[in-house]
């Protein structure tokens, strides 16, 4: 039995956690879910109804960083676990602050009083902590990602795409460039894949 990956194409989250299990090299039955209509066997699995979910044959995991962190565990044939302690705090920055404020940024009509240009800016403050490091190298911690790349990303392609031409007029080529490598990546490619919404009795969907 495969674990089961409930998932949703474009969302941050979900995308980190195929990320790391396409690294892994770890098959799951994936189960592309739409957010307004998310299936009862999912919600019964886990009752806050987020994706990704991840069923194992013990057990649930329903918070995107530890399915990384599982995936990972169980096989990490590109090293990607292996950065500095330091890390952690970029992490929890774009996992924190810099999404609050993306969320403000792009959704700000949602946000009471949200003013959208100030949180692109609270956020473009964080990833300005990135740029001398991504200057220097190709990833984060050196000429290869680490779990600290594929964590954040995501996240910082959804920022990008809110308005691509002034993200890329930005005084950050060192950013620019991490986020266009990470874009024509294969390994992008191959977690962006379209699948057909997952139905009931559907032939499963094995991913990567
Ligand atoms: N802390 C969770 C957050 C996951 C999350 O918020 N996912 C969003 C989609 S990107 C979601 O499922 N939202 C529920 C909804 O929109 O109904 C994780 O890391 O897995």
């Amino acid at each position: 039995m495969r674990p089961i990956l409930y998932s949703f194409r474009r969302c941050p989250y979900a995308m980190r956690a195929r990320l790391a299990i396409l690294s892994a090299g770890i098959e799951v039955e994936l189960r592309e879910i739409l957010l307004r209509d998310k299936p009862q066997e999912m919600l019964d699995a886990s009752p806050k109804g987020t994706v990704p979910v991840l069923i194992l044959k013990d057990r649930v995991i329903d918070e995107s960083r530890d399915i990384m962190e599982w995936a990972l565990a169980q096989h990490d044939p590109e090293g990607l676990l292996d950065m500095p302690p330091d890390a952690q705090d970029w992490i929890a920055a774009i996992e924190g602050p810099f999404k609050s404020a993306l969320d403000r940024y792009k959704y700000a009509p949602r946000y009471n009083g949200a003013d959208p240009m100030a949180e692109r800016n609270v956020a473009a403050q964080i990833l300005y902590r990135a740029e001398a490091q991504l200057q220097k190298a190709l990833w984060l911690y050196g000429p290869h990602p680490s779990f600290a790349d594929l964590a954040t990303l995501t996240f910082v392609r959804q920022y990008a795409n809110v308005d691509r031409a002034w993200f890329d007029a930005q005084d950050w080529p060192g950013l620019r460039g991490w986020l266009d490598r990470f874009l024509a990546s294969d390994r992008f490619a191959a977690i962006m894949t379209r699948y057909p919404k997952w139905e009931t009795l559907a032939i499963p969907v094995v991913f990567p």
